[in-house]
Parts: structure tokens; C-alpha cells; sequence
């Protein structure tokens, strides 16, 4: 097979009909890359022989390495079928899950999407994964079942019983695709009813009740795989070798003479040939027959491998004569029985032909882009479609035509960022040159030289102005350093040398990109258009016609740039293009510095922005990074920024110690990350701190029983052994606690009281709360935006339903005399305001409600309402960091059981009679405030400046008086109110017993039965919980599920990986928090006790260990004793 040249893929770009955009999705190692490796090499791109060892598309290092893909990577293809000619744009992805938001990338610029399955591992956990993200995007699937040769020469399966594992796998993906679909047609069913429910309430009638579900008029069959539908191919990619039922279908047609037709049909599925009547029958199984697809296919493939593993030369001999093959004499005197296997296979099934015609036949042109797509892509957050503004809403017909004429407005999408050596671009590499240029060349040279002569012999020559190359349009500047480095390479060298480095460690970053509507061309300006970005804001300062220029008035999260180069995407090469029709992914250059990870790009400013991406992976895993050397803190940090741009799914934070943070997705994007940034980004050595491990703090009830360990015992029990204990849970003066937990507290300057209790959340709510964090975010955003009085766009009733629906579980979950009304009376929630924990209001003479986006509550001026919001960031405050270690808290409620509040004038007054008293006793107080506090008092101020901007009641310009004479000595009144609330949550919260939460991960582990017990060993080892153990059918196989502590997991892939040989090797997923059930504060206090576990009591105290961890490194103070014991240490030497 020849090379295409860039000009025939030029002309085919121009089809937009004949372009097929598809991305190849997996769980890992299912064998992605070496599939494509088999369609790339049919493009002759790479050799036939070499498909499959390559691993073309995994051109990282690291990914040849460890053998796993990490980043999404796009080739385009040609492919002939019959007279049709097809643009294939395919993007192979990676399956570890530590890399899944390449694969949300990647899913987004496709209209379809190869899954492939391992016939022997079946569906796996990201198999189910990346059907669900391309069920999201709403993109055509089509499935390769493939390393069926491990069915034969592993497995060692009769034809039969393969036939009957084939099925099986078959049904068990179609049970995934089911779930998925089903759970649409409910909603779209349920859409239905609520708007035929407003229709009937404007006109009242007969109701008639449908009991159907709607499943039943749905035309489904295309979602479903079925290998008759044409959207199934059998393969092993690895020799080659793939088919659709169609090709046997024809195949045999002729050889029996049974319609093709007919064939296709009874193929696949419970039917039989009765040779005689030369009919095919029904039912197979119990009449003892070998279904249709056995005897005719399968017994085929499976005679050919006993062949050639049996070195049976003969056999293959007539084998391949009757298939009309031709093998090469070096394919078949060699030694590896693969090799011919190969050579025999990829001619007579060759799989880029089977999978191709499969994509071109099912996978829809970008001309068939759905509407529901559409306007799923153009409808950010809570909008509906018709709340959009109209000029908006007519570029729907714009993404449907998907036209390429000049008068289209352009539309393209930027998935991500990926850096490419500038070494690498087209324009920066070695080419022929031109006779002109040449010449140019040695023109330009002699006037160097000329210059150098006259500079050396003293004469003064007008110098170039140094800008000139450095302001040149980047699209060229490749050119001009070529050009700067030959010539300078003759005089002075130091500069080449400088340059010459520039080029080579300059990391240009190419945008990954679709144009979905228009013509991208070099040179062209375009809008860029940020996540935030609001075309109806635009649209009232700008005309929809008007283009990119610099005399634009400014408008938020809009910027333009230039189209510098445009690239068509090879895998690892790059090739220059002048313009990229409608419908073609692409790479797009000069965009580094106005687009950080993803964007849309338009011509048209009342284009949206698109919905953003799904991620599906939370980044857990964080570590801190510094440099080796202190003074190379400023590459680093530069370094930091470029890994942040490159990666989708990464987090580069610098926290308030100073430390910088990179937050990543697993362990092995950790290693990718930090690779990257050494040896790519930052080109400076690191020193990388132990995985930071997040905690949550929480509080549990107090136990009913055992009170010795709890509640009762605390105060003697700290005070018999640990004295410094009590420093830690101190309550000073002028707290009052109860015997209930009801903490009571004022104001440095008496103005104010607030009692504050703290109470568990049950776990559902939690997890609710925790679910449903975005929505919480949208309901806090309505209700600013209602609070605001600012003119609110349209809430989507999709949305409101939600809220409803949220509210509603939320009351059935909290129920009891406790928590009456509680739902209510839900005046926010946190940290950052979505967090998982509740603040609830329970005192008289006050109303707010965090549900005032779905219309039921009144407006109301009370003499609170001034100040609610320093009770409300006090809260927030507080959740966001607990007494224990400072970490974030969960599943508390806090209630605000009596907050007292002199009135303004009063404080007024007051402040005036009693200044002098008054200072004496607050003076006092003030000192015992630790330093703590103070800075509370400054964050404090802070977030004063923003409330008074944000509220505009009448009253607050008369308050400022008041507070300003009472601010003298602790600071304005809502700060000082915002500490006492912060203080108040951390005494309520430390008068229950407090837990540690730790993050858990799920894993699935799959291992033989050998080496289970080593698995089990090592899951326990690391406290790990087994769920479910099950034996994956046919084969011998266990499937493990099992939870295992973030804190314990690093080095557990590895460790299981050695322990077993490499025959098992898990991934680990984020799945929830869970409370450590060990108490952080337990301390011995029987007799027994203290002799069982000594006075430290810390070898049996896990979350005391991960406290104490979590303290050290944050630098907080960490009760321990250094050396105890002098005749403990006596036991250890002995030991020795
Ligand atoms: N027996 C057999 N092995 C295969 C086949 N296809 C791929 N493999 C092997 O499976 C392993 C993984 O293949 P890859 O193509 O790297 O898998 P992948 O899905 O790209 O993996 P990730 O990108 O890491 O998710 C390699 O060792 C391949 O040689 C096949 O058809 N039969
Ligand atoms: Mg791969």
C-alpha cells in the first residue's frame, strides 16, 4: 500500500460526507493501539509486520515502557470501499483509568467510537465507563471483540463453547448499553408527562392514564450490538485478523446457495444447516447441532491455528490454496508460528478491512450530527435551548449543515492542549530549500558578513532593531530561526548557541480540535470564547456580524487571537495545512497563550460556549514538589504552569503554606506528571514529598453503651495521664458548654451571643449532599442572582425539578423529632457553599431559606439581616478546616440554636456609656486570643468588603456609624462575628466524639485462582476490605472487589503485580469517604488497658497515626513523647 500524500487527504477533508470521526475506547490493555496499529498500517504508514509490535500511536516513552497508552492521539486515514472514498480522523485513547479524562477529550471531537473487548476478560469496569461517556456525548458505538486467539491457544475453547463465550459477552455489553438506555427513555417518558401535565392544566379534561413505559415504541435495535446489524466485528488484532458475519455471508451464499440475505440473519444466533434440505432451521441446542456461526466460521479459524501450531505443513498447505493466498517463502519457512499465522490471517480476514467498512457503514458522517447533540453541546449548565438568545439559536442550523461555504460562520472546539517539541512542527524541520531561497540565503549571508567587517574595523552601521524577529507573526518565526541559526552559526557562536537552545526547549502546544462548522484557515482571526462566556451579554454590546479587531469593547471571557498554523495530525508527525474544512479534527497552533486547557473558538460572537467536558476521574492524589536546588524555584513554577496546560485532569495549586501541589488522578498519572515535568516541562530536578493524603473530620453520636472510652471518662481520664491533652480540647473562659453539646459564646465586644450545636448528619444525607454538590452550586448561584435582584435567566424546569426532587430526598432522610422542620431551615451549606455539611437556623424571629430559587419564601428585613452572612462564612470557615488536623469537615450539622444581637443604636449607645469598662475587660480577653484568631480577624475584613458591596438594604448605610465606634479595638462587627461563629462550630464540634473520615478507593482485581491467596494477602495487609469475589464464567478466573484506604494504597498496584507475577494487576477508583472507626483521642485509662497498650497507646490507634501525620506536616502542634521508657527499648534490642 502506497503513502497518501497531504493533497489527496487535503481533497478528502473536503468531503465532508466521506469523513468519519472516531475514537477507539477500552478497558485497558484490551488491545486499543494494536488495533490501531492494524488500521494504520493498512494506510501503509507503518509495515504490515511491525502492526501490532509498534504501538504507533504510543509515541511517549513511558507508554512503550510500561506498555499502556496516556494520552489520546489522533492519525487520519484513507480508506477505499467499492467506488466510495473515506477520510477516517481515529483517535486512540487510553484505558487506565488514572488517564480517563483524555478519553472525555477525545470522545467530544467523534461522531462514533470503536469499543473494543477482550473476548477472555470481557466487560471490565472501564469498559462500562466508556460506554456511559459515549452515551453522554451521545456518539454511534460499534464493538470489536477482539484477542479471540486467546480463546483458542489460551483457553484452549472448542469452537462451541467459544461460540457460547462469545454470546455471552455480547449479551453482557448489551446489558450495559440497555441500562443506559432505558434509564433516557424513562426520563424523556417523564419529560413528556410534566409537560403534558402543564398542558392539561391549562385545560382541564378527561386525564387518560398510559401505563406504558415508552420502552415500547422506541426503535432501539441500533443501540443494541448484534452482529446482523453489521455493528460487530470478531478480530485479533495482534494476528491480524477480523471479520463481520457479512463477509461469510457472501462468502457462503454462493458456496451453498442460500441467500445472502437470509444468511445474514441466521449467522449469528440459534440456527443450524440442515444439509440435506439444504435449509437452515431453528433451534440448535437441543437437537445436539453445531449452530450456523460454529460450523461455518469458527471451525474454519480454529483448524487454521491447530495447523499452524501443529506445524502441519500439508494442512496449511491446503489451506491456503483453497483460500487463494499467497504467502511469502520467509513468512513461511519462520520459525514463530505467529509469524505465519499472521501472514495467513491478515490476507485471508484482514481486520482494517473489517473494521473500516464497519465505521464507514455505521458511524454517521459529521453531515448526520444529531439535534439533540447539538443543542446538548450549546447548552451550558442550567439554560435550556430556548433561553439562549435568537442570533444563538439560529447557529444550530449552522453545526447541522455543517457547511464548509465561505458565508458559514466558524465554529471549532479545542478539547485539549498537548505539547509538541517545537523541533518536531513542520515548519521548524529540515526541508529542501528552493533554488530562490538559496539564493536569498547566501545574499543575506554576505551582507552579514559584510557588517561584521565594518563593525570590526570600527565603523559604526546602522543596526536592525533586535524586534524585529522577536515581533514577527509566529507562524513564521520557525523560518526566520533556521535562517538566524545558519547565519549567526558562521560569526558569533554564543548567540546560535542560545538560540539554538530557545528552539530546543521551547515546548509549543498544539490544541486538539474539531472544526464543527465553516473553514478554519491560516491567518484567520477568531473569537475565543471562555467557559463563562455569555453570548447574550456580548450580543447587547456587540452586533452578531461584527468580526475580531482590536476596537472591540471589552467583554468578559472573551478574548481573539490568530489561527497561526494549522496542522493535520499523523500521530507522531505533524503536517502543514492552509485551511481545514467543516467536520475534521485537527491540530491548531499560536493558541498557547489564550486557551489553557479547552475552549470554542467562533467567528460569530453569539456563538455559546460548548458544555464542558466529562470528567469522570477525581483527582485524589496529591504531593507537594520543590526544587532540588532553592534557586530553580522559578523553572519550576514555570514548569508547573505548562504540565497545568497540558494536562486535562491535573491540579497545580500553591496552598497558602507555600507549598506547591500537583493534585493528580492515581498513581501512575502521578509518575507520568512528574516525569514530565523534570524531564519536559520544569527541566530541573525535584524533590517530591510523601502523597499528601486527604482526610475528612466528622463526628460520630455518642455511643450508648460503652461510655468508658467516650464522653464520661474524658475529663479524668485527661486528667490522669495527659495533662497536655487538655491544652488541645481547652475550652477557655467565656465558653459555655452544656451537657448536650450546645456551645454558647459572645462576641468580643458582648454585642452578640450564639449558641451552636453540633450534631451528625445520618449517612445519606451526606451522601446526597455529596452527590449533588453541582446543583448545589447552581441553587446557590439562583439564589444570589434572585438575592441580587439581577435580571435571571431562565431556569431550566429541568433544573427546578431536580431541586425538588433534591429537597424532597433530603426530607425523607431526615425525619425524627430531632430534625423537624430541619429541611427548612437549611440556611447554607459548606464549605465553599456546597459542601457536605448543613448549617440550620432554629431560633425565633428569623427566616431564610437556602430554597428560595423555587419560589416559597418572602423577602424579609430583619434586624439579623445585616449580619447573616458573617454567620454564614463563619460556618463556612469552620467546615473548611477541623480542630483535629485542619482538614475539610463532613456530614456535620451545625444549628444555630439563639443568636442574640443588641440592636444597632443600642450598640451604639453602649459603647459609648461603657467604653472604659468595657476596654479593660475586652482588653483582657483579647490577649488570650491566640494567634489564630487574629488572622481570622484579617480574613474576616476581607470578606466584609465583600458583603457590603454585595447586600444594598437601607439600613447598612446608617450602620457603619455604629460599627465604626465599635471597631476601634477587635474590628468591625461582622468580623468579629464571623470568628465567635468559627470559634462557636469548633467548640460544639469538639464537645462530640470526633472521627477521622479516610478516602477509599473501589478496585477489581482479577487474578487466578494460584495466586488469590497472595492477593488476599496483600488487600489485607493494607486493610483492605474484600466486597465480592466471583468467578468469571468459563473461565478460571476470580474477579475480586474490594475497598481499600487511599493512605494504604500507594505501591499496592505494584506490590500485587510482583506478588502475583503480573498475573493480576488492579485499578483503583475513587469511590467515597468512610469514618475510621478508632477514636484519635483514645487514651488508656483502666489499669488494663494502660498495660495492654502502654501509656502512648498509638500501635493500635490508626487514626491517631494519620492525625498526628496530618498535624506534623502542617506544621500544628503534635502531642507526642520522644522517648519513653527506657525498658521498652531494652525489649527492642533484645530483638536484634
Ligand atoms: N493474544 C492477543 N493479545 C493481544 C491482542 N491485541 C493486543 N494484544 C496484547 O495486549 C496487550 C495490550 O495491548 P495494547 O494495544 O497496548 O492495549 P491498549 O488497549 O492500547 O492498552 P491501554 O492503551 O494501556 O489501555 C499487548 O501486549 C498486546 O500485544 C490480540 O488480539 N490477541
Ligand atoms: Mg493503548
Amino acid at each position: 500500500m502506497v503513502l497518501t500524500s497531504v493533497e489527496k487527504m487535503v481533497g478528502l477533508q473536503k468531503k465532508t460526507s466521506g469523513i468519519r470521526n472516531i475514537c477507539i475506547l477500552a478497558h485497558v490493555d484490551h488491545g486499543k493501539t494494536t488495533l490501531a496499529d492494524c488500521l494504520i498500517s493498512s494506510n501503509g504508514i507503518i509495515s504490515s509486520r511491525l502492526a501490532g509490535k509498534l504501538r504507533y500511536l504510543d509515541s511517549r516513552e513511558d507508554e512503550q515502557i510500561r506498555g499502556i497508552t496516556m494520552k489520546s492521539s489522533a492519525i487520519s486515514l484513507h480508506f477505499v470501499k467499492g467506488d466510495q472514498e473515506y477520510l477516517i480522523n481515529l483517535i486512540d485513547s487510553p484505558g487506565h483509568v488514572d488517564f480517563s479524562s483524555e478519553v472525555s477529550t477525545a470522545v467530544r471531537l467523534c461522531d462514533g467510537c470503536i469499543i473494543v473487548v477482550d473476548a477472555v476478560e470481557g466487560v471490565c469496569p472501564q469498559t462500562q465507563a466508556v460506554l456511559r461517556q459515549a452515551w453522554l456525548e451521545n456518539i454511534r458505538p460499534v464493538l470489536v471483540i477482539n484477542k479471540i486467539d486467546r480463546l483458542i491457544v489460551e483457553l484452549k475453547l472448542t469452537p462451541q463453547e467459544a461460540y457460547l463465550h462469545l454470546k455471552n459477552i455480547l449479551e453482557q455489553i448489551n446489558a450495559v448499553t440497555g441500562a443506559l438506555f432505558t434509564s433516557k427513555v424513562l426520563e424523556e417518558r417523564a419529560e413528556k408527562e410534566t409537560e403534558s401535565e402543564n398542558v392539561s392544566d391549562t385545560a382541564p379534561g378527561d386525564q387518560i392514564y398510559d401505563w406504558s413505559t415508552g420502552l415500547e415504541d422506541t426503535d432501539d435495535s441500533h443501540l443494541y450490538f448484534s452482529p446482523e446489524h453489521g455493528n460487530v466485528v470478531f478480530a485479533s488484532a495482534i494476528d491480524g485478523w477480523g471479520f463481520g458475519i457479512e463477509h461469510f455471508a457472501k462468502l457462503y451464499s454462493q458456496k451453498i446457495g442460500i441467500k445472502p440475505t437470509v444468511l445474514l440473519k441466521t449467522l449469528w444466533g440459534d440456527y443450524y444447516l440442515n444439509t440435506k434440505a439444504k435449509k437452515i432451521m431453528k433451534g440448535d441446542q437441543s437437537k445436539g447441532k453445531k449452530p450456523l456461526f460454529v460450523q461455518l466460521v469458527l471451525d474454519n479459524i480454529w483448524s487454521l491455528y491447530e495447523a499452524v501450531m501443529k506445524r502441519d505443513k500439508e494442512k496449511i498447505e491446503k489451506i491456503v490454496t483453497s483460500l487463494g493466498l499467497k504467502i511469502g517463502p520467509r513468512e513461511s519457512r519462520h520459525a514463530d508460528p505467529k509469524v505465519q499465522l499472521n501472514a495467513i490471517c491478515s490476507q485471508w480476514l484482514p481486520i482494517s478491512d473489517a473494521v473500516l467498512s464497519m465505521v464507514c457503514n455505521k458511524v454517521p458522517s459529521p453531515l448526520d450530527i444529531t439535534a439533540e447533540r447539538v443543542e446538548k453541546l450549546m447548552c451550558v449548565g442550567a439554560r435550556t435551548f430556548d433561553s439562549l438568545p435568537p442570533e444563538t439559536q439560529e447557529l444550530k442550523s449552522a453545526f447541522m449543515k455543517c457547511s464548509s461555504e465561505g458565508t458559514a460562520p466558524v465554529i471549532v472546539f479545542v478539547s485539549k492542549m498537548f505539547p509538541v517539541d517545537s523541533k518536531a512542527l513542520p515548519q521548524n524541520k529540515p526541508r529542501p530549500l528552493t533554488q530562490e531561497e538559496i539564493a536569498h540565503r547566501r545574499e543575506l549571508a554576505k551582507r552579514r558578513h559584510a557588517e561584521k567587517l565594518a563593525a570590526s574595523q570600527g565603523k559604526e552601521l546602522p543596526e536592525e532593531p533586535p524586534s524585529e524577529n522577536s515581533s514577527e507573526v509566529a507562524g513564521n518565526t520557525g523560518d526566520r530561526k533556521g535562517e538566524e541559526q545558519q547565519l549567526t552559526g558562521q560569526g558569533d557562536s554564543m548567540t546560535s548557541k542560545a538560540v539554538k537552545e530557545e528552539t530546543e526547549n521551547k515546548e509549543s502546544f498544539i490544541a486538539f480540535a474539531r472544526v464543527f462548522s465553516g473553514v478554519a484557515k491560516r491567518g484567520q482571526k477568531i473569537f475565543v470564547l471562555g467557559p463563562k462566556y455569555d453570548p447574550a451579554e456580548s450580543l447587547h454590546k456587540l452586533s452578531a456580524q461584527c468580526s475580531p479587531t482590536s476596537d472591540l469593547p471589552v467583554v468578559p471571557h472573551m478574548t481573539y487571537c490568530t489561527l497561526e498554523n494549522l496542522y493535520l495530525l499523523m500521530g507522531r508527525e505533524l503536517e502543514d495545512l492552509e485551511e481545514v474544512p467543516a467536520g475534521n479534527v485537527l491540530g491548531i497552533g499560536g493558541l498557547q497563550d489564550f486557551v489553557l486547557k479547552s475552549a470554542t473558538l467562533s467567528t460569530s460572537p453569539a456563538c455559546p460556549p460548548f458544555t464542558p467536558l466529562n470528567f469522570e476521574a477525581t483527582p485524589i492524589v496529591r504531593v507537594a514538589v520543590e526544587p532540588k536546588h532553592p534557586s530553580e524555584m522559578p523553572q519550576l513554577v514555570r514548569g508547573m504552569k505548562l504540565l497545568n496546560q497540558a494536562d486535562p485532569c491535573v491540579q497545580v495549586l500553591i496552598q497558602e503554606t507555600g507549598e506547591h501541589v500537583l493534585v493528580t488522578a492515581g498513581e501512575v498519572h502521578l509518575q507520568r506528571c512528574l516525569d514530565d515535568l523534570r524531564e519536559r516541562f520544569a527541566k530541573v530536578q525535584i524533590s517530591v514529598s510523601a502523597p499528601i493524603i486527604p482526610f475528612r473530620e466528622t463526628i460520630t453520636r455518642p455511643p450508648k453503651v460503652d461510655m468508658v472510652n467516650e464522653e464520661i471518662g474524658k475529663q479524668q481520664k485527661v486528667a490522669v495521664i495527659h495533662q497536655t491533652k487538655e491544652d488541645q480540647n481547652k475550652i477557655p473562659e467565656g465558653v459555655q458548654v452544656d451537657s448536650d453539646g450546645l456551645v454558647t459564646i459572645s462576641t468580643p465586644n458582648k454585642q452578640a451571643t450564639l449558641s451552636v450545636r453540633a450534631m451528625p448528619l445520618p449517612e445519606e444525607v451526606t451522601r446526597l449532599l455529596e452527590e449533588n454538590s453541582d446543583l448545589i452550586r447552581t441553587m446557590e448561584q439562583l439564589n444570589t442572582s434572585l438575592n441580587e435582584d439581577k435580571k435571571t435567566h431562565e431556569i431550566n424546569q429541568k433544573t427546578l425539578d431536580r431541586i425538588k426532587e433534591f429537597k424532597q430526598k433530603l426530607e425523607k432522610n431526615l425525619q425524627g423529632r430531632k430534625w423537624r422542620n430541619a429541611v427548612d431551615q437549611i440556611w447554607s451549606f459548606g464549605p465553599r457553599k456546597c459542601g457536605p455539611n448543613i448549617l440550620l437556623y432554629n431560633f425565633e424571629g428569623y427566616k431564610r431559606s437556602v430554597w428560595q430559587c423555587l419560589g416559597n419564601t418572602v423577602k424579609e428585613v430583619s434586624k439579623y439581616r445585616d449580619f447573616d452572612n458573617s454567620i454564614v462564612s463563619g460556618f463556612q470557615l469552620a467546615t473548611l478546616s477541623g480542630p483535629m488536623c485542619e482538614e475539610p469537615l463532613m456530614g456535620v450539622c451545625f444549628i444555630v440554636e439563639k443568636w442574640e444581637i443588641n440592636k444597632v443604636g443600642d450598640m451604639l449607645s453602649t459603647s459609648r456609656q461603657d467604653s472604659g469598662e468595657n476596654d479593660a475587660t475586652e482588653h483582657q480577653q483579647n490577649e488570650d486570643n491566640t494567634l489564630g484568631s487574629t488572622d481570622e480577624g484579617h480574613s474576616a475584613n476581607e470578606h466584609q468588603h465583600g458583603n457590603q458591596s454585595g447586600t444594598e438594604s437601607p439600613e447598612k448605610i446608617s450602620k457603619p456609624k455604629g460599627e465604626l465606634s465599635l471597631a476601634d479595638c477587635y474590628g468591625p462587627f461582622s468580623g468579629q462575628l464571623i470568628a465567635t461563629m468559627k470559634e462557636a462550630c469548633r467548640y460544639a464540634l469538639q464537645a462530640k466524639p470526633q472521627r477521622l473520615m479516610a478516602a477509599m478507593y473501589t478496585c477489581e482485581i482479577m487474578a487466578t485462582a494460584e495466586v488469590l491467596g497472595r492477593v488476599y494477602a496483600v488487600l489485607s495487609k493494607r486493610e483492605g476490605r474484600v466486597l465480592q469475589e466471583e468467578m468469571k464464567e468459563g473461565t478460571d478466573v476470580f474477579i475480586i472487589k474490594a475497598v481499600l484506604p487511599v493512605a494504604e494504597s500507594f505501591g499496592f498496584a505494584d506490590e500485587i503485580r510482583k506478588r502475583t507475577s503480573g498475573l493480576a494487576s488492579p485499578q483503583l477508583v475513587f469511590s467515597h469517604w468512610e469514618i475510621i472507626s478508632s477514636d484519635p483521642f483514645w487514651v488508656p485509662t483502666t489499669e488494663e488497658e494502660y498495660l495492654h497498650f502502654g501509656e502512648k497507646a498509638d500501635s493500635e490507634n490508626q487514626a491517631r497515626k494519620y492525625m498526628n501525620a496530618v498535624r506534623k506536616r502542617k506544621g500544628l502542634y503534635v502531642e507526642e513523647k520522644i522517648v519513653e521508657h527506657a525498658e521498652k527499648q531494652r525489649t527492642l534490642s533484645r530483638n536484634k
